[in-house]
């Protein structure tokens, strides 16, 4: 009888266990497969030459040779640091995917470190990606504002908490629109200017977070957003805020026919 006890309270532990869903990740968010969103990347940079590249950021896929990304990725790096971007993978740090080093990068001249305007930068990378159909695809930019609550997807390998720690697999989340005038008056008059969107549920549990930046925010299958600043991360009453990616579009063209062109 105490056998049987025994047994089953053997494997109603183990059955809790390995019954229970994995974490989900980004903050609130889940874990997903990368051809799920083919258009994101991760930033990876080593600050010597023995040293392992590791995930800083994530970015976008514009074409088989540009990524969009933000500024905050590429400050402070020195000259002998390299940048490497990955397409098409699942893991933070594995090898799978397709690794491709940076060539070139460039940062928006109008990027202001202290109010987080203009937070976005270019990739070019030394060869194309090979784009397919399955995991490593374009995103077109968004070309108008999308309506305050439309529902929208922010994707990464951050953080899975204000004070938690990196995510292994890429994960996304669901999050909605919040009108700038709205999202103004929670940070600050001045604060969201016309090159930031926010985004984030009411009662929070959504969000990204460190390591998340430069990640793209994506509205019926464009991109609007890169993941950029916020009061902590998935806080109750504190959206995110992403740089607004459509008002950077035509420099975004005119960056990528000068460095084609030079
Ligand atoms: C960060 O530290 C960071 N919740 C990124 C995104 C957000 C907050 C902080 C938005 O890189």
């Amino acid at each position: 009888m105490l056998k049987n006890l025994c047994i089953f309270v053997l494997l109603t532990v183990l059955y809790c266990t390995c019954a229970t869903p994995i974490q989900p990740r980004i903050v609130g968010g889940q874990i997903v497969d990368i051809s799920k969103h083919p258009y994101f990347a991760s930033v990876r940079i080593k600050s010597c030459s023995s040293c392992p590249y590791i995930h800083k950021c994530g970015a976008s896929i514009y074409s088989d040779k540009v990524l969009i990304t933000a500024a905050q990725c590429l400050m402070n790096l020195d000259s002998k640091w390299r940048i490497m971007v990955v397409a098409g993978a699942n893991s933070r740090s594995g090898a799978d995917g397709v690794q491709i080093p940076v060539e070139k990068n460039v940062t928006h001249s109008g990027y202001n470190f202290w109010t987080i305007d203009n937070d976005i930068a270019l990739l070019f990378l030394q060869d194309g990606l090979p784009l397919n159909e399955i995991d490593i695809k374009t995103i077109s930019i968004a070309d108008k504002m999308p309506l305050p609550g439309k529902s929208a997807t922010v994707s990464g390998w951050g953080w899975d908490a204000e004070d938690g720690g990196p995510t292994y697999f890429l994960h996304d989340a669901v999050v909605s629109i919040v009108d700038n005038a709205s999202c103004e008056k929670i940070y600050g008059a001045g604060e969201i200017t016309n090159n930031m969107i926010c985004a984030g549920l009411k009662k929070g549990g959504k969000d990204g977070c460190q390591e998340d930046t430069g990640g793209p925010l994506v509205v019926d299958n464009n991109l609007v957003g890169l993941v950029s600043w916020g009061r902590g991360c998935a806080r109750e009453g504190y959206p995110g805020v992403y740089t607004y990616v459509p008002s950077h579009k035509e420099w975004i063209d005119k960056k990528i026919i000068e460095i084609e062109m030079s």
